[in-house]
């Protein structure tokens, strides 16, 4: 017998279109299905609203790296955590004009340049936003992650034309205390509002594998879905253990609970990209085969990610070669 997952419509007004809010113990019903009924739908759901052979690529590139004075318990660049990671200042513009026409060349379609930051300071935003402007120049969408903004920033780096700002909501509201205590999650929803309102793409996804129970994920999932409009893309991050963190030993999650987590963005966030995101290059091909049979149709593309490794770049086209997967 096959779960059913009843869907209860928000009524609509005059100016807004009706659009599902998800409750947790609906996802969680979700988690409940039979794996293969659940992957079925997800299919089903991305088919309807994308081409399911084809997946677009994001090349990350850290800008400034370490020394961050936040406390995320899962962070080689917290400046609590003895990591080992060499704090850098921020990379001069040529050298991230390198990068990104290399990613360029290779195939990305963006490039997310990425900060060790709380926050940007006004004299760390000016050189960014030449970033974007340069970046952009070369034909690349761009995205950039520097923490929590301040009132005005998000429209500066609108003008310099960027495309994303990625900033997630990492985990559920219930179990973010215990992973972060430095900043709120509802510092983090304040600042996605401003991306929102200064017309940036809203990037933001979480992390798993962080010793956090199904509901947890549930509730972080229904957290995204629930925004309104959701993301238009939406990184679900593997925890990439780093020694000397919080989380260095925290139980991995089960391969086949993070491709649920997967199909359970998909299904609730239809028209959104679900961004397959760290944690690849500690997974076999046949996980992330089904991660994308699941609805992701993204990835990071390049041998690093921020501080850690990825798969390279070759190692990812004879996959997609062996899948018959398009890059966009
Ligand atoms: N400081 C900015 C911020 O926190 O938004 C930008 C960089 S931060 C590294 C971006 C995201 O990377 C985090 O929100 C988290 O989801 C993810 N992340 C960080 N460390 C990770 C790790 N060890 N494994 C997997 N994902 C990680
Ligand atoms: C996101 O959700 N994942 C990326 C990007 N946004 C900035 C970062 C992953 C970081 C993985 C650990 C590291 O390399 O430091
Ligand atoms: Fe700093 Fe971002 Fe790492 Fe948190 S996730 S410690 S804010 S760099």
């Amino acid at each position: 017998m096959t779960a059913t997952v009843a869907r209860a419509e928000s009524a609509p007004t005059a100016n807004t279109p009706a659009r599902k809010r998800w409750s947790v113990a609906e996802i969680e019903a979700l988690f409940a299905l039979p794996f293969n009924d659940l992957l079925f739908r997800a299919q089903q759901v991305h088919r309807e609203h994308f081409d399911a052979n084809a997946i677009q690529r994001s090349t990350l590139l850290s800008i400034k790296t370490g020394g961050c004075s936040e406390d995320c318990g899962y962070c080689s660049q917290s400046s609590r955590y003895d990591t080992g990671l060499e704090k850098e200042s921020l990379l001069p513009l040529n050298e991230v004009l390198e990068n990104a026409r290399a990613a360029k060349a290779k195939g990305a379609s963006r490039f997310c340049m990425g900060a060790a930051w709380r926050g940007p300071k006004e004299k760390d935003l000016a050189p960014v936003l030449d970033m974007v402007r340069e970046v952009k120049k070369l034909g690349l969408e761009t995205c950039v992650t520097l923490g929590m903004l301040k009132e005005g920033q998000a429209s500066q780096l609108k003008d310099a034309g960027l495309d994303y700002y990625n900033h997630n909501i990492d985990t559920s509201p219930e179990f973010y205390g215990q992973i972060i205590t430095t900043h709120t999650l509802q510092d983090r929803l304040d600042t996605l509002d401003k991306v929102r309102d200064a017309g940036i793409n809203v990037c933001c996804g979480g992390i798993v594998g962080l010793g956090e129970t199904q509901k947890s994920r549930a509730a972080l999932i229904a957290e995204l879905a629930n925004m309104s409009p959701p993301p238009e893309s939406v990184p679900i991050n593997n925890l990439v253990q780093v020694e000397g963190t919080p989380l260095d030993q925290a139980k991995p999650i089960d391969p086949f609970d993070f491709i649920r987590t997967i199909a359970a963005a998909r299904i609730t966030m239809p028209e959104s990209y679900v961004r397959l995101s760290a944690g690849r290059q500690q997974m076999d091909d046949a996980t992330q085969a089904l991660c994308f049979m699941a609805g992701a149709n993204s990835i990071f593309y390049g041998e690093r990610l921020l501080t850690t490794d990825n798969p390279d770049a070759d190692a990812d086209d004879k996959l997609f070669a062996r899948l018959g997967l398009k890059s966009i």
